[in-house]
């Protein structure tokens, strides 16, 4: 069922999508709805549904999505002016897509708290 989330036709390029940074197991590209001047997901080539079925086993490779976070902010030219990740939770975390995904935003002064 995993196997069909939109990210991971996104992984297997059945889609089309913007990639900006790929490695082996992370997959970096420009969100299809931006809301900032600069606004990508960071993901997993494994469909991780959310953050409550990680499992221990899945540490480094949460790691690798702040470094691949990390990267792109070098690449795009906004790291040294600063940038916000969010990774949404669940119906109350406004997450909408099931595949863990890190939100790099930036290009624009971010709010706090978060709607
Ligand atoms: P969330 O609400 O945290 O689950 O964020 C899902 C994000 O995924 C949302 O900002 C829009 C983006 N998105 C959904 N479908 C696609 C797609 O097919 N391509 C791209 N590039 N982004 C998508």
């Amino acid at each position: 069922m995993s196997d069909d989330s939109i990210f991971m036709k996104i992984v297997r390029r059945e889609i089309p999508a913007d990639i900006v940074v790929e490695t082996d197991d992370v997959l970096a590209f420009r969100d299809i709805n931006p809301q900032a001047p600069h606004h990508y997901l960071v993901i997993p080539k494994r469909c991780i549904p959310s953050i409550e079925d990680l499992t221990p086993e899945d540490e480094a490779l949460v790691g690798k999505l702040f470094l691949v976070a990390q990267q792109v902010a070098r690449q795009q030219g906004f790291a040294e002016d600063g940038y916000r990740t969010v990774m949404n939770c669940g119906r109350d975390g406004g997450q909408d897509v099931y595949h863990i995904h890190l939100h790099v935003l930036a290009g624009r002064r971010m709010q706090w708290p978060p709607g």
